[in-house]
This record gives structure tokens, C-alpha cells and sequence, in this order.
């Protein structure tokens, strides 16, 4: 690897510019005079990917040392977001590629816009996933994240006349500077069949699985750079493909047609991402993508192994996989399958190996989102794992039996299959059963693991638990995002924040009631809403204030989220400014952003009543001098880059317990916003490290959430006897955001006023008397900026650094370079 080193590209200003030349002739094979801004874009990520292949080089070196442990991250989602600007920030070149870009005549700024989202997943379990490796690599701990290279990744969203549109996500059409196939790491994977036991030389009792047919798993492999840290980690994506293009038989006989058909339908496996952030049980294509990825993986972390010179014995040290959610847990009855069936290993052996590799992270306590498998699928599209599935769960149920000795009701609550009516796989239950850790996300999140959903396999096993709350990446979501921020920070207290957050930033905490340095604090966030109003007005001519109060929720749209709760309280200041009560109303944008679920009506109805609020009031001068509601199109992380720095307000406003963390909460405290939350997920933490004094909290807690649905919730009651809340709520049941339109959002009033299974009504009041606190509060510019310089400095704790030590220690073992 030291050869290397000497091929390295240099980093000043004028090699840059030559590379950059150099790549546009040899790369994008054109004359400059004919150039597009893409062009200029490939020619820019050719080079600064070619920066990062020598530290590449020498980070697969690493990967072959045998006395590192390495981390499999297995997800079915990654959102990395645009590699191009963040790898300029970590390999520390933004400077130099400036000035080489203005030498050039071209504007970096538009260059960078340039870059398609790769947004291979939904929302935070796939963003998660980015910022851990972001940390894994930037804390130099050997890492691969393994996944699927979906052909569309979530759909594009448009909106047309107030309604969510999805448009197919062709994020590979004009290709991708940063990935680098690699034909030669292709595994074969093994779908449907049967299975047929046998008699091995020794006598012993074997099975082998006859599949229906085969695909197969292509590598394509995108550097993941560390901060400044000369480290590379590796995105790992597999594609799938025929095993054979042609089924030549079938061509022989004249079947043209039918001999393609196995190539298309291999390449279907890889082809979409499921735009459902909660869960797509019940489709087989679902399953085959989750088996998919998870085989060429493991078959992977087993090449690697052997290249390393090491047995399967030495496995669960050298190497350790986390489990991202149920998705990937397929992967424990396939590593037992590759031992059991492949590599002859006995059950008990193999289940011990399994178990001390495994760990599991659980990311959602909604019942809807545990992932369950009916038996006929799974036994369609996996007899062998079925099999073997069966037999971990007899082993588990005879020792539960044992302990518990007559408690049936326990059996049938831990066992993997689910017996009562239809039968299914309960993966959350594989998962628990074969890792050797299980965390949730937040502290609350975990408690609530501990004493419900998986209470009684706590009961079992205390010491498998764990939490690690969330964090998020500092470099993409403050340094990069937020450039103005970041260097005033810098300049205050230096850069070691940058990768030092939770021992660095506190030290802002002391420039707090500095009067100048307050002034300075309020300047920037000033200009980065200016310029979120500039995008705005520009792609899509909208008008809003940047001397109001910017009041912003993005995040999927979802009913446990409730950002119909918010809307409401919109209505109420509607309502307030037409009867001239407008004492104590701050000029407030509401911004709203986030995709839904195609298939899911309500939360696209939501969607429909925050657009068809916002146009009534652009129409109505008497309300619009007050207050806007604007609903940014196509919220993705790109776009998330103008959203969490212009933020004055950050809505987390979940019901409490439904929310197993958020991270959207972090990004936006983290860039100065002040937090309108419940007492949910990381709220709880945040709220706890900034101070209540900086946090506005309001609604039910947990324990008073179960408590009120177990005793009985009248949402219709609450509606009749709160004058404001049935005024707005009748308003909206009126046709007056609906050109008179009385049927439209009957289904979602319907819903608040039958069971309002999330609670909106019942923290209406208290939410919108907390809103007026906030009113109230940022009328006082000296105290809000202080309580937000203070958020800021109090927020250490969330970055994606610290999670990742936690892992490290806890769980995987491992320790950072
Ligand atoms: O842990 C990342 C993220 C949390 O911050 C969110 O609170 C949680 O809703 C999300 N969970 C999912 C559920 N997916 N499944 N199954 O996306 O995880």
C-alpha cells in the first residue's frame, strides 16, 4: 500500500484544476466550449473520487488485517444524500476546489445541484444508516455497509393541485461517478424449491435445498470517506442479475421471449426501493429482496474471512453484524444454513457462532411495522430457512419450557410463529433469539422495548440489552449544511467540534449572553432564511417573510407524527385573525415537507388540507400578513440542506411513545432551532441536555397515553366541549379551504372524531397554549437567541460519533482506531 501513496493525486489548486481538465477530456470525452453543468459535475466527482482511491487502497488493507474486528452494517436502506459535497468537506478541500472551480469559470454552488439524490431509502432508519458509516469511518473503525442498489429509489414527489404525485426515481439515468462495480464479487442466490435430506459419508442426517431457480448478486462499491482522517470505508450495494442472460435451451426452440423473461425477472429483485417507512408485509418481492442482499452479504463477510487466513471459528471475532431493523434478519437462519448445510458445521456450534455475531436493532414499537411473514410465503420462498427456523424454535421453546415450566401463555408469545388464527414468522422474534444484543433507539424507546413489545425475552436475558440513542453526523449536518454556522462556531471555540462534539461544543455555552456574538448568531440565521425564501420564491414561486417566524416540521408524513395536529393550530390563528383577535400573534411561516406512503389515503389527505390551507391564505391579504403556510415539494436530504439551518421552530410533535427516537429533532436544535415537542423518543433526552427553560414540551406523556386508552378516549367529547377546537375543526368540515367542498376531508375528521387513534384532540389545548409560549418567547430576541445559542452548545451528546462509541463498547466489542 506504501506504493500507492506515491501515485497519490496532490490537492493543490492547480493539480486540481488539471485533474478536473483531465477528466472532462478523458472521462466525459468533451470540448469545454460544449460543456453542461453535468458535465462539469462528472468531471468534479471523477476527481474528487480519485483523491479518495489511494486511502481506499490502503482501508481494504486494513479489512484483510486479521486482528481487526470488522463491522457489517446490514440495511435494507441506506440515504446517503450527495456524495460530491460532503466528500470535499471530510477529505478537507473545499477551499482548493473553490478556487479551482472559479479558475475554471465554473460556479461550484450549481455544480453540486447538479448531483441526483441516491436516496436508497425512506426517512431516518435509512439516514441513520449514512450518518453511522459517516462516524464508523470517521472514528476509523473498519466497516462495510451492505444493502441493495435499487434501480429507483424513493419516488420523486410532485404536488399538483394540493395532492401528493409520485414520480419514478431515475437516480442512475444520467450515471454515477461513485460507485465502482466489481463483476468479480458475484454470489449466487437460491430462491423457492424444495428442500431433501440425505445421508452423509459419516452416516449423518443432512439436508440439502433444491431451489427453483438462481439470481445472482453483483458488487458495486461506493468509498465512504472519514473527516480528514485519510480512512475509507466501503457502501456495498449488490445488483441482481440472471445467472445466465440467455436460457439457451428455450431459445433453441424459437422461445425468444421466454428465455429473457428469467433475466428481467432476475433484475426485478433489485429494481425499487418499497416507499413505505412503516412496512410492506405480505409481498414476496419484499422478502426475496431482503434474502437477497442479506446472502450476497454474508457469502461476502465469508470470502473475507478465508482471505484473511482465518476459519469459521474465529467468525464472531472478526467479524460482527448489526442487524438495521427486522429487515436483514433473515440473515440469521442463513448463516446457520452456510454452516449447518454448507459448511457442515454441528447445529450447536453454529448457533453459538450465529448468535455472537448478531446484533439487533429495534427502530419502531408500532405494531403495523413488526415485520411478519405468512408461513405459505416464507415456505414458498424459503423452504430450507423455514426449516431451519423451525428448528431454532423448538430448541428456544424447550428451554422457555424448562424455566417456565406449565406457562403456555409465555410459548405462545415468544415463539417465532405466530399461531393465533393465520399462521406467521414473527422476525422481530428471530432477531431477538439469534443476536446477542438487542437496543432500541432512545432511552424511553428501549425502556418501552424492555416492557412491552419484548418484554418477556428481557425477562430472559436482562443483560442483552441496550440502548444507544441516535445521533447524526455533524460534518453533513452542521459544517457542510450550515457553513455560516460552522465557521462562526469555529471561530469562537476553534475546530475540534467538528469530531469532538460532545466534549467541544459545550464550550459555546460561555459566548451565550455575548451581546455581539449574539448579534452575529442572529445574522446567520437571518441569511440562511433568506435564502430558503430565495429557493422557495425561485422553483416555485412562493412568497413568505424572512423577518417571520420560521415554524418548520418536515419528516414522512405520518398520523402518529400529527402534522395534522399542527395544521390545526394554524386554523386556530386563522380563526383568531378573521375575528380581529390577533393580540399575541407573531408573523409565523409555516413550512411543512415530507413524503407519504403511496398507498396511505390519510396521510395524503394531509397532505391536500396543509396545501389547501396555504392557498386560502395566500389568497386573503387579511390573514397572509400574519401568517403562510407553505408545503416544500419533494423533501429528500438535498433539500433538507436549506430546510434544518433556516429553522427558528422545530415541530416534534408525536404522540408520546409512538416516535422510537427521531433524528430530525437533532439535526434542527443542533442548527439553532428551539424545540415544540412531546415527551417522545430523543425529545426526552434533548430536553434534558439543553434544559427545560430551552425546550418547549407539552401533551401526554407515555404512561398517560396507555393510560387514557386503556380507559376509555371520547374524541368526540373532547371536540364537543373545547369551543375553539370544534370552531376549527368545523371550519375545515365547512368547504372553507376547499372551495366549499364539504366531502373532501370528511375521512380524516371522521377519524379525529371517531377513535383519534393518535391522540390529536386530546393535545390540541395544550399544544396550541404551548405555541402561544413560543410566541410570546420570540418576541424577545435577546432571550430566544440565547436559549437557541444554548441549544446548540448543549447538543454534544446527538452526534452519530457518540452512538457509534456506544456501539462499539457495548455491543460489537471493537475498539476505534
Ligand atoms: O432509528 C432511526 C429512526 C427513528 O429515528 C424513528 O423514530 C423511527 O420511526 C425510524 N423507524 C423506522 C421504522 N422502520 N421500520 N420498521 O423507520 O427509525
Amino acid at each position: 500500500s506504501t506504493d500507492v501513496m506515491h501515485i497519490g493525486p496532490g490537492n493543490s489548486v492547480a493539480e486540481l484544476k488539471e485533474s478536473i481538465l483531465g477528466h472532462f477530456c478523458f472521462d466525459v470525452g468533451k470540448s469545454p466550449e460544449y460543456a453542461t453543468l453535468h458535465d462539469w459535475y462528472m468531471a468534479v466527482a471523477y476527481s474528487v473520487r480519485e483523491r479518495m482511491m489511494e486511502h481506499w487502497v490502503s482501508s481494504l488493507e486494513r479489512i484483510r488485517d486479521k486482528h481487526q474486528k470488522i463491522v457489517g452494517y446490514l440495511s435494507a436502506e441506506f440515504l446517503m444524500g450527495p456524495h460530491l459535497g460532503n466528500a470535499i468537506i471530510n477529505l478537507g478541500i473545499e477551499q482548493q476546489i473553490k478556487e479551482a472551480a472559479e479558475q475554471l469559470n465554473i460556479n461550484l454552488d450549481e455544480i453540486l445541484q447538479q448531483e441526483e439524490e441516491p436516496g436508497l431509502g425512506n426517512g431516518g432508519l435509512g439516514r441513520l444508516a449514512a450518518c453511522y458509516l459517516d462516524s464508523l469511518t470517521t472514528l476509523k473503525v473498519p466497516a462495510i455497509g451492505y444493502g441493495i442498489r435499487y434501480e429507483f429509489g424513493i419516488f420523486d414527489q410532485m404536488i399538483r393541485d394540493g395532492w401528493q404525485v409520485e414520480i419514478t426515481d431515475k437516480w442512475l439515468r444520467n450515471g454515477n461517478p461513485w460507485e465502482i462495480v466489481k463483476p468479480e464479487l458475484n454470489y449466487g442466490v437460491k430462491l423457492g424449491g424444495k428442500t431433501q435430506g440425505y445421508t452423509d459419508e459419516k452416516g449423518g442426517y443432512r439436508v440439502k435445498w433444491i431451489p427453483e431457480y438462481e439470481i445472482r448478486g453483483v458488487a458495486y462499491d461506493t468509498p465512504v470517506p472519514g473527516y480528514k482522517n485519510e480512512t475509507i470505508n466501503l457502501l456495498r450495494l449488490w445488483k441482481s442479475e440472471a445467472t445466465e442472460s440467455f436460457d439457451f435451451q428455450a431459445f433453441d426452440k424459437g422461445d425468444y421471449y421466454g428465455a429473457v423473461h428469467e433475466k428481467v425477472f432476475s433484475e426485478t429483485i433489485s429494481k425499487v426501493l418499497y416507499p413505505n417507512d412503516v412496512s410492506e408485509a405480505g409481498k414476496k418481492l419484499r422478502l426475496s429482496q431482503q434474502y437477497f442482499f442479506v446472502s450476497c452479504s454474508l457469502q461476502d463477510a465469508l470470502r473475507i474471512l478465508e482471505l484473511r487466513g482465518l476459519s469459521l471459528d474465529d467468525l464472531p471475532d472478526a467479524v460482527t453484524f448489526q442487524l438495521n431493523d427486522t429487515h436483514p434478519s433473515i440473515a440469521i437462519a442463513e448463516l446457520m444454513r452456510l454452516l449447518v448445510d454448507e459448511y457442515m458445521v454441528d447445529w450447536d456450534k453454529a448457533w453459538e457462532c450465529t448468535r455472537k455475531t448478531f446484533a439487533y436493532t429495534n427502530h419502531t414499537l408500532l405494531p403495523e411495522a413488526l415485520e411478519k411473514w405468512s408461513l405459505p410465503l416464507f415456505a414458498h420462498i424459503l423452504p430450507r430457512h423455514l426449516e431451519i427456523i423451525y428448528e431454532i424454535n423448538s430448541r428456544f421453546l424447550s428451554d422457555i419450557r424448562n424455566k417456565y415450566p406449565g406457562d403456555d401463555d409465555r410459548i405462545r408469545r415468544m415463539s417465532i410463529i405466530d399461531e393465533q388464527g393465520s399462521k406467521y414468522v414473527r422476525m422481530a422474534h428471530l432477531a431477538t433469539i439469534g443476536s446477542h444484543a438487542v437496543n432500541g433507539v432512545s432511552a424511553l424507546h428501549t425502556e418501552l422495548l424492555k416492557q412491552d413489545v419484548l418484554h418477556d425475552f428481557y425477562e430472559l436475558q436482562p443483560d442483552a440489552f441496550f440502548n444507544v440513542t441516535n445521533g447524526v453526523t455533524p460534518r453533513r449536518w452542521i459544517k457542510l449544511y450550515n457553513p455560516r454556522l460552522a465557521s462562526l462556531i469555529s471561530d469562537r471555540i476553534g475546530e475540534r467540534w467538528i469530531t469532538h462534539l460532545e466534549t467541544d461544543l459545550i464550550n459555546l455555552q460561555s459566548f451565550a449572553d455575548d451581546l455581539s456574538f449574539q448579534q452575529a448568531w442572529r445574522d446567520v440565521k437571518k441569511q440562511n432564511k433568506t435564502d430558503l425564501a430565495h429557493l422557495l420564491k425561485q422553483r416555485f414561486g412562493m412568497n413568505i417573510n424572512p423577518d417571520s417566524l420560521f415554524d418548520i416540521q418536515v419528516k414522512r408524513i405520518h398520523e402518529y407524527k400529527r402534522q395534522h395536529l399542527n395544521a390545526l393550530h394554524i386554523i386556530h390563528l386563522y380563526n383568531r385573525i378573521k375575528q380581529k383577535r390577533t393580540d399575541g400573534i407573531t408573523p409565523r411561516t409555516f413550512i411543512f415537507g415530507g413524503k407519504a406512503a403511496p398507498a396511505y389515503y390519510l396521510a395524503k389527505l394531509i397532505i391536500k388540507l396543509i396545501n389547501a390551507i396555504g392557498e386560502t391564505i395566500d389568497n386573503d391579504p387579511e390573514v397572509n400578513q400574519f401568517i403562510r403556510v407553505v408545503f416544500f415539494p419533494d423533501f429528500n436530504v438535498k433539500n433538507g440542506a436549506h430546510v434544518y439551518k433556516a429553522a427558528d421552530l422545530s415541530e416534534q410533535i408525536s404522540t408520546a411513545g409512538k416516535e422510537a427516537s427521531g433524528t430530525g429533532n437533532m439535526k434542527f436544535s443542533m442548527n439553532g432551532a428551539l424545540t415544540i415537542g412531546t415527551y417522545d423518543g430523543a425529545n426526552i433526552e434533548i430536553m434534558e441536555c439543553v434544559g427545560e427553560d430551552n425546550f418547549f414540551l407539552f401533551g401526554l406523556d407515555a404512561a398517560e397515553v396507555k393510560a387514557i386508552k386503556q380507559n376509555g378516549y371520547h374524541p368526540y367529547d373532547v371536540y364537543n366541549n373545547n369551543n375553539d377546537l370544534k370552531e376549527v375543526i368545523d371550519l375545515i368540515q365547512s368547504g372553507a379551504f376547499s372551495k366549499g367542498d364539504t366531502n373532501i376531508f370528511k375521512p380524516l375528521i371522521n377519524s379525529l372524531l371517531g377513535d383519534d387513534p393518535y391522540l390529536v384532540l386530546q393535545d390540541y389545548q395544550a399544544y396550541v397554549d404551548c405555541q402561544q409560549r413560543v410566541s410570546a418567547a420570540y418576541n424577545n430576541e435577546q432571550a430566544w437567541t440565547k436559549m437557541s445559542i444554548l441549544n446548540v452548545a448543549r447538543m454534544g451528546k446527538f452526534s452519530s460519533d457518540r452512538s457509534i462509541r456506544d456501539y462499539c463498547e457495548n455491543i460489537w466489542h471493537v475498539t476505534p482506531g
